[in-house]
């Protein structure tokens, strides 16, 4: 059996509508990994990575080191309840990537002690934390050897929800595009072996994201909202009764700001208009759509919160976060009821 080296798949000749097909008798890539490689062209789109029983199933008849893949734009996201059980508690090293995203003069240590924590708070242990980033020089040897003398002979397997960068990671560890990479969820197609130096590393399809934003948006709109630059953090000074509208996303609502704090934490490409409370529900009526842009079709559902920390984070899956202090008395998000909404303590 042949099975294509960018995305796991069995190839097979016979079905040009299967996943899998290759028109070319002996081909190393099946067609599809072929045109997103050579012209960017998803043909198909997954999107939402394979289900996570698949996956887990197959993981657990599979010894060795656990990768786990998280990203840092998209952190709650990215995480997996019960991961440790999941995984049979073998050993577990976290990367977490797009490192790029965040402004560079946020610490790695701050970044590390936010991880710490939040996996504290998930329950969640692992053996150790890598930062990475795939626009920055890694030192790949240093990596490789952590990873050698932690899996003891055994096989590396790169797990992590959908897109969040695990053919990447390997493919930086290698020096060169092996695994096929794409910008939209659900690209690695089936476990996929591949050898670096002594090492044998195994790529796996990424983890269905059920609540993210990132689901409900076509291919165009997914360009605006995933970021592709670091972030340069909007900041709003609020007082008063105030709302923030990220494109025709998401709502917050404001109340009883008196100098409080608002920072977005979102690609520059989504369009955010502040306007005062009492102008809200007039601006979205006659602008959802033109001046908010882009929408999705989903009801939209609202939460109110109370800012628990000094400072609270209002994170939603696929988008990114605000960031806001407590000198507000109430916030309402309203958001498409697919998505998921955390509120946690600040992670910068
Ligand atoms: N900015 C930034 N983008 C990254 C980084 N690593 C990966 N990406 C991007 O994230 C997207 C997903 O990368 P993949 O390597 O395909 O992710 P994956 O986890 O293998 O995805 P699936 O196979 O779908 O589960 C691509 O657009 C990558 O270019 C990084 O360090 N920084
Ligand atoms: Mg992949």
């Amino acid at each position: 059996m042949t099975t294509c080296k960018g995305c796991g798949i069995k190839i097979q000749y016979e079905n040009k509508n299967e996943v899998g097909y290759s028109p070319k008798i002996n081909s190393t890539y099946c067609q599809r990994c072929f045109r997103i490689i050579h012209y960017d062209d998803l043909m198909y789109s997954m999107k939402k990575g394979i289900p996570s029983e698949y996956i887990l199933t197959k993981l657990n008849t599979m010894d060795g080191l656990i990768v786990w893949v998280v990203d840092l734009f998209d952190f709650e996201a990215s995480m997996i309840d019960g991961l440790n059980r999941h995984v049979l508690n073998k050993d577990i090293i976290l990367v977490a990537t797009k490192r790029d995203l965040l402004p560079k003069d946020i610490s790695n240590n701050k970044i590390t002690r936010f991880i710490q924590e939040r996996l504290k708070e998930k329950g969640i242990k692992v053996k150790g934390i890598l930062i990475t980033s795939h626009l920055e020089k890694i030192n790949k040897n240093l990596i490789l050897d952590i990873l050698d003398e932690q899996s003891d002979g055994k096989d590396i397997i790169v797990i992590g929800k959908a897109n969040t960068g695990k053919s990447t990671f390997i493919n930086l560890l290698i020096g060169n595009d092996v695994l096929t990479k794409s910008r939209y969820p659900g690209t690695t197609l089936d476990f996929n072996k591949i050898k670096i130096k002594n090492l044998t590393f195994i790529d796996t399809p990424g983890i269905e994201v059920k609540n993210s934003i990132l689901m409900l948006l076509d291919d165009i709109k997914l360009n605006t909202v995933i970021p592709t630059r670091t972030i340069k953090p909007t900041i709003y000074q609020l007082n008063k009764d105030q709302s923030i509208a990220l494109g025709g996303l998401i709502r917050i609502d404001v109340y009883d700001a008196n100098k409080a704090s608002l920072v977005a934490y979102v690609s520059n490409d989504l369009l955010i208009h502040r306007t005062k409370l009492s102008n809200a529900d007039k601006l979205w009526e006659n602008h959802k759509g033109e001046l908010l842009t882009p929408v999705v079709e989903d009801k939209m559902v609202s939460t109110t919160v109370n800012v628990r920390y000094d400072k609270m984070d209002i994170v939603i899956d696929g988008l990114g976060w605000v960031c806001i202090n407590n000198k507000v008395s109430k916030i309402v998000v309203t958001h498409p009821k697919q998505v998921n909404v955390t509120f946690r303590k600040a992670m910068l």
